[in-house]
């Protein structure tokens, strides 16, 4: 086991407004951090802004603003949409910044000293007015331009590229020698069938036509290309070749730290492939993991603001909470495959798991405890029968289980069997029957130890949920007395700890949702109105 983690989102594009997407990414990231960090271990946690390229240049241009003021607006928006969301990130790069920039000149100096770069040329599709290259998929069989439609001819620049022939063999070795570093596997498969078997080109790392990036050092009419500007932002952000280099040395080099990056499918190759090679070509340390996400659809097709199916994580947040979209994001579509979005599922989710299981849970063990015991939870007493004894057997392996799991990124896994611990709870109420406990003077102890096993799970739930739930989960534990030494993680392997604390009830935690109400309020919200 490592003793610490360095955890990375993408750098997303401020070429517009996130969406959920983007969201939906950044969560899953800060879920893992948090719980992480819940366990004790030190855990840094990036993400940032990729800001250079064409098409921000000219989204600049078309908006009648510089490139940098027109990123620094964006840019805006994502911290606020990240403070919004509770992203509990511990740095945000951005590639306008001079401890990005000036590190990328310096990575290009030492790749093009050691013969991994060199000069040739670009051929692609140029559009003249568009002043663009564009590839063989974008042009389509009409070789029609994406952005304008007029025809587009076959063009050459100068350009810089990345030898990829020099690394591809070691990269093969490197996935053979480390099985884990891809998933899900299905990834892997892809990587080396579709794109490495066919044979690989040479990755085009400059471009002249367009200024708004890092500029070459020995050759200042180009600008570093796209990717390799970047992937580096991995290590630019932690001081990579700076004289403040600690935490690129404790958490990049340093085998006691792993590292993982989250992605979306959509760009695995970079990630994957020639990631890897430009670390191998500065004789650093690989990462230990990719972990790649599936992307999230509206009705089985893209989103896209044309289709007028586009949802923006502001809204939902300040209608639902930040806790219902975590909650729905994480547990909705198993983290690593497609999935859908849809208003009817996510006030099904919230509805079901979270106002009736969860939130019923809550409020009829409150009540009881209230009623039975004038709001004290009575002592634990041991296993008092096999009912009680079997959901106290099933709170240590749901705990078991759901660490398993999430140490593993199987977040939407482990979310699970923590309903499962909520379900069975709800179900003890049922098989248990406290009413008719209470009015047998001979089952005293029994309905003790209901009250003290609905507490535990409860507990145990709140806290395996705490890093998903960001605020509901305190309050939760408001409601049942939980606090001091008891919200430490270590505290729930000793169950019965709730015995003695005083309940108070509050507001429902989830009030449930209208589902007429609220899928027209989400559908009028995806078509902009
Ligand atoms: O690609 N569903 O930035 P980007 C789920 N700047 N996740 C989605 C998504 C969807 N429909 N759409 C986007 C870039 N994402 C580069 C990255 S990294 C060195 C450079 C998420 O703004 C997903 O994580 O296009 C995806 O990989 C990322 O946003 C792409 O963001």
């Amino acid at each position: 086991m490592k003793k610490r983690f360095y955890i990375t989102t993408p750098i997303y594009y401020p070429s517009a407004r996130l969406h959920i997407g983007h969201a939906y990414c950044t969560v899953l990231t800060d879920i893992f951090a948090r719980y992480k960090r819940f366990r004790g271990f030190e855990c840094y946690f990036l993400t940032g802004a990729d800001e250079h390229g064409e098409k921000i240049q000219k989204n600049a241009e078309k908006a009648g603003v510089s490139p940098q003021e027109f990123v620094d607006e964006i840019v805006k928006g994502f911290h606020k949409l990240w403070d919004l969301l509770y992203i509990s990130n511990n740095d945000f790069i951005r590639t306008t910044e001079e401890r990005h920039w000036k590190t990328v000149q310096d990575i290009f100096t030492k790749l093009y000293n050691n013969g991994d770069i060199y000069l040739g040329k670009y051929k692609g599709w140029y559009c003249t007015p568009c002043e663009s290259f564009w590839t063989d998929t974008q042009v389509g069989p009409d070789h029609l331009c994406p952005e304008c439609g007029r025809p587009v001819q076959v063009a050459e620049e100068e350009a810089y590229f990345f030898k990829t022939s020099k690394y591809v063999d070691r990269l093969l070795k490197f996935y053979d020698d480390n099985p884990n570093f891809l998933t899900p596997e299905s990834r892997k498969n892809e990587m080396i069938n579709t794109f490495i078997k066919p044979g690989l080109d040479d990755l085009c790392v400059s471009r002249t036509s367009f200024s708004w990036g890092v500029p070459i050092k020995e050759n200042p009419r180009h600008v570093v290309y796209v990717w390799l500007d970047a992937l580096t932002n991995y290590i630019t952000a932690l001081g990579y070749n700076t004289e403040n280099d600690e935490l690129f040395q404790k958490f990049w080099q340093d085998e006691e730290s792993e590292t993982i990056h989250i992605l979306g499918a959509d760009i695995t190759r970079f990630h994957a492939i020639y990631w890897p090679m430009f670390l191998m070509a500065l004789g650093l340390r690989l990462p230990d993991r990719e972990f790649i996400h599936g992307l999230l659809m509206m009705k089985d097709s893209k989103m896209s603001k044309s289709k007028g199916n586009v949802v923006d994580p502001y809204p939902m947040v300040e209608r639902y909470g930040v806790d219902a979209l975590r909650y729905y994001l994480a547990r909705e579509v198993n983290f690593g495959n497609d999935g859908n979005f849809s208003p009817e599922q996510f006030v099904e989710r919230i509805n079901v798991d979270l106002a009736n299981a969860l939130g019923n849970l809550l409020n009829r063990t409150v009540s009881m405890v209230n009623k039975y015991y004038d709001g004290v939870i009575p002592a634990y007493t041991g296993r008092v029968n096999d009912v009680d004894g079997n959901l106290e057997d099933l709170t240590k392996i749901t705990i078991n289980n759901y660490e398993k799991l999430m140490d593993d990124l199987k977040i939407t896994e482990a979310i699970a069997a923590v309903n499962e611990l909520v379900n069975k709870s709800n179900k003890y109420i049922d098989e248990t029957e406290p009413w008719n406990l209470a009015k047998d003077p001979n089952k005293k102890e029994n309905l003790a130890s209901v009250m003290l096993h609905l507490t535990n799970s409860l507990y145990v739930a709140g806290m395996l949920l705490k890093p998903i739930l960001v605020t509901a989960s305190d309050k939760l534990f408001e409601q049942i007395g939980i606090s001091g030494d008891l919200l430490n993680y270590e505290s729930i392997y000793n169950y019965g700890k709730t015995a003695g604390l005083k309940v108070e009830k509050k507001d429902q935690l989830f009030p449930r949702l209208d589902g007429a109400i609220e899928i027209e309020f989400i559908q009028a919200m995806m078509n902009g109105k």
